[in-house]
C-alpha cells in the first residue's frame, strides 16, 4: 500500500515514525511542503493521502486515491478540496483525544466565569477580602454553537455542574440534558439564553462571519464568548466593539482568522480577552494514527467508516 503524508505541522517526524509503526508493510511518501512542492506532482500510485493544510496545488495534482484523511477535525484546512473528484471520500479525525482536551478547556473557561475568578484576582491585587454573591445558576445558560462529536463531549463534561445547557446545530439533536435549537430561524432564541457562548462550529461558506454585530448583540448583556473552533466564525471588530461598549462581558479566544495572531492585533492586550495559541485541542499523533489505521483496514475490507466529510456542506 502507498501512503502520502504531507503536513504543515512541525511534528512531521513524529507522524512519520508513528505511520511506519502502524503500517509496517506500506510505503510512506512524505512531502515537506517546501516551495518546490507547489511545482511537483505527488506520486500517482498513492492509495491514501494523509494531509494537514496542504498547498491547494497538491490536491489538484493528486492521482486517483481511495481516500483523503484530514489530519485534524476541521476540514477548512483542505484548501483546494473542490479540485478533488466528488467520489473521493474525505475523512476527518474524530475525537482521538481531542474531546477530552476540548472539555478541559471549555469547562475551565465556564467555571472561571461562573465562579468569577477574574474578580477575585482583581480583589487579591487590591489586597481586598471581598466575597461575592453566588450567581444564580438557573440564569447562567451555557450554549454550544455546533454540536458534533466534540460539542457533544463538551456538553457531557459540563452537565454535572448543573448549568442549563443549550446547543444549536443545522438539524435538531436529541441529547440528554441539552435543549436543542436548529436552523437559522432558531439562532436568535438560542443566543438569547447563552450567558456563555461556546463556538464549536466548522468554518464553511455558511458559517464564516456568522457571529457579527447583529448575532452577538442577541447574547444576554455581559455574556462571555469562548471560541475553540475557527477565528473566521467571528467578526473581530464587532466583538471588540461590543466588549468596549460593555455590551459583552469577556471573550476567551483560542483560534483566530490569521494564525499566529499578529503582534499588533487588538485581541492581545484587551483587558477582557484571554488569548491562547490554538491549544484547546491538539491532534495527538498516536491515537490519530491508530484511528486512521483502523479506518483504512475497514475500507480495505469494504466496510463502512465514520467521519466522512459531507462535501456539499464542507464538514
Ligand atoms: C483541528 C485543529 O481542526 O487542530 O483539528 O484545529
Amino acid at each position: 500500500m502507498n501512503l502520502l503524508f504531507c503536513s504543515a505541522a512541525s511534528n512531521g517526524a513524529e507522524w512519520r515514525a508513528a505511520l511506519a509503526r502502524a503500517f509496517p508493510a506500506a510505503r510512506v511518501h512524505a512531502c515537506t511542503l517546501s516551495a518546490d512542492d507547489a511545482a511537483q506532482a505527488p506520486p500517482q500510485d498513492i492509495d491514501y493521502a494523509l494531509l494537514w493544510k496542504p498547498r491547494p496545488q497538491l490536491l489538484q495534482r493528486l492521482g486517483p486515491v481511495k481516500a483523503v484523511f484530514n489530519l485534524g477535525a476541521g476540514i477548512d484546512a483542505l484548501a483546494g478540496l473542490d479540485s478533488l473528484p466528488g467520489g473521493v471520500p474525505v475523512v476527518r479525525i474524530e475525537d482521538a483525544g481531542m474531546a477530552e482536551q476540548m472539555s478541559e478547556y471549555v469547562v475551565h473557561a465556564v467555571l472561571r466565569e461562573y465562579r468569577e475568578f477574574d474578580a477575585y484576582a482583581d480583589a487579591q491585587r487590591a489586597g481586598a477580602w471581598r466575597p461575592r454573591e453566588r450567581q444564580d445558576k438557573r440564569a447562567f445558560g451555557v450554549g454550544i454553537l455546533g454540536i458534533g462529536v466534540l460539542g457533544t463531549a463538551v456538553a457531557a463534561a459540563l452537565r454535572p455542574f448543573g448549568f442549563p445547557i443549550a446547543a444549536w446545530s443545522r438539524t435538531r439533536k436529541d441529547l440528554a440534558g441539552v435543549d436543542s435549537y436548529a436552523g437559522t430561524g432558531e439562532l436568535a432564541a438560542f443566543l438569547g439564553r447563552c450567558r456563555v457562548l461556546v463556538c464549536m462550529l466548522p468554518l464553511t461558506r455558511e458559517t464564516r462571519g456568522l457571529l457579527d454585530r447583529r448575532a452577538l448583540s442577541k447574547l444576554p448583556a455581559g455574556a462571555h464568548v469562548v471560541n475553540v473552533a475557527r477565528g473566521g466564525l467571528i467578526v473581530d471588530d464587532d466583538l471588540l466593539a461590543l466588549l468596549d461598549e460593555g455590551r459583552l462581558g469577556a471573550a476567551t479566544l483560542d483560534v483566530f482568522r490569521d494564525e499566529p495572531l499578529a503582534a499588533s492585533h487588538a485581541f492581545w492586550h484587551h483587558p477582557r480577552i484571554t488569548v491562547t495559541p490554538h491549544i484547546s485541542a491538539v491532534t495527538l499523533v498516536e491515537p490519530s494514527v491508530a484511528q486512521i489505521a483502523a479506518k483504512i483496514a475497514r475500507l480495505e475490507a469494504g466496510l463502512p467508516i465514520t467521519g466522512i466529510v459531507d462535501r456539499k456542506r464542507d464538514y
